[in-house]
């Protein structure tokens, strides 16, 4: 069996979702997600050049010397660009391999170890009251988790996933207006004094049993973090998530010194090396890694198995910047793993998402129900997708009031 063929399609609605198929000899094909949000054309660029080229003629059954051929090949390791692409490669493979066997991939895992998947959704507000309805509104549909952002009163411009006005609902995670991005600006202080009350306030309303997640967004140092996961513990959360950038694995240390807030992080990681101490030293609660940005199912089946001798419980990255094709991956994950915790949700369920890539992945009542076709269960509409093309966008950078270059 060879692989005869493989193209990427970059678009998509309100996304520039990178998409790859590798067809076989056999008719069967593939498909896997290379999108890295706001550099879509890097990763598709290094399948086109480099990676379908050596991928034309291999044996598509042969998925881990396929990945450590490109891994230990590339020479320069690691790096979400290069994992990106390879991850594409890799769902794309597992989705061959799941159609020969005539199989959901969970199946070649081990099989379901639950009925669904709980995950959680983004409630946003420019203010706490706006963020109480905007948790309302998550809350009726069914959902179990919720993250919850709210504008900081003083806050000299909104901060990450926070709308600028009452009611916009709004992600300010890409800007379609250009490549160039838009700075916010940030007070640490006024965060630090202000958030530990409002989590309080919406434990308090909400009762005892939502999820409740924080996401900071690594806009802390080490002690200030500290400071805030013990000052968040009488809202009780579920995540504080990326307290601190994770590049110091020893800021972790310092959190957990003095707080029993479970922490999630590694949505920027790329690899088992980026947090294989956190993990070990069980530092953390959560592993947040992607299997796209995290090299594919392959290595990320492989952290996941880490995590769970220490006791460290998947959640998955979700943000709207994965495809259907990669939150499929993941569902087949999150299906089948002893240690899963929860995933962020907010690809699937829009007619012109489902039109895209058509899938009977479900969602309900604030759980994900895995597909049992063959596969990743998941397609790809090429006529569809004519419709699509690449719009530049841009995520926000940040400063603090001085002028000082701060973390998105
Ligand atoms: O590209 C950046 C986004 O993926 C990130 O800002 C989303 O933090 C995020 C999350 O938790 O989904
Ligand atoms: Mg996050």
């Amino acid at each position: 069996m060879k692989i005869i063929d493989a193209k990427v399609f970059i678009g998509g609605p309100a996304k520039n979702y990178v998409t790859l198929k590798i067809m076989t000899d056999q008719g069967v094909y593939g498909l896997g997600d290379a999108t890295l949000n706001n550099r879509e054309t890097l990763p598709a660029a290094y399948l086109q050049d480099y990676l379908i080229p050596n991928l034309i003629g291999l044996d598509p059954r042969r998925s881990e010397d396929i990945w450590q051929f490109f891994y230990r090949g590339a020479y320069f390791r690691r790096g979400p660009i290069a994992m990106a692409a390879f991850g594409a490669i890799d769902m794309a493979l597992w989705d061959i391999k799941g159609k020969l066997a005539n199989m959901p991939v969970y199946e070649l895992f081990g099989g379901l170890s639950r009925d669904g998947a709980m995950v959680y959704a983004h409630a946003t507000g420019s203010d706490l009251e706006d963020l109480m309805d905007s948790i309302s509104h998550y809350v009726e549909q069914g959902y179990k988790a919720v993250r919850v952002q709210c504008g900081i009163p003083g806050m000299p411009t909104a901060s990450y996933a926070v709308p600028e006005h009452k009611g916009e609902g709004k992600h300010y995670i890409t800007d379609f207006a250009g490549i160039r991005p838009k700075v916010e600006v940030w007070d640490t202080d006024k965060y630090l004094r202000y958030m530990p009350d409002a989590l309080a306030e919406i434990r308090d309303r909400f009762g005892p049993d939502l999820k409740i997640l924080h996401d900071v967004h690594h806009r802390l140092l080490p002690r200030e973090a500290a400071e805030f996961a013990k000052a968040v513990e009488p809202a009780r959360l579920f995540w504080l998530e990326d307290p601190t950038p994770a590049e110091d694995q020893n800021a972790l240390r310092m959190i957990r010194q003095h707080s029993t807030t479970p922490i999630a992080i590694g949505e920027v990681f790329n690899s088992v090396w980026d947090c294989n101490r956190l993990i070990e030293d069980e530092l953390i609660d959560f592993i947040r890694i992607a299997v796209t940005y995290g090299g594919g199912i392959t290595p990320v089946k492989r952290i996941v198995d880490l995590a769970g001798l220490h006791n460290v419980r998947t959640g998955f990255h979700g943000a709207p910047s994965h495809s259907p094709i990669s939150m499929a991956a993941q569902s087949h994950l999150n299906a089948w793993a002893p240690n899963f915790g929860i995933q962020e949700y907010l690809v699937l369920g829009t007619p012109e998402c489902d039109a895209l890539f058509p899938s009977d992945h479900r969602m309900d009542n604030g759980m994900i129900h895995v597909s049992d076709a063959p596969g990743l269960g998941v397609d790809f509409d090429e006529t569809e997708a004519k419709r699509y093309s690449y719009k530049p966008g841009s995520h926000p950078v940040v400063r603090l009031q001085d002028g000082t270059m701060w973390n998105y």
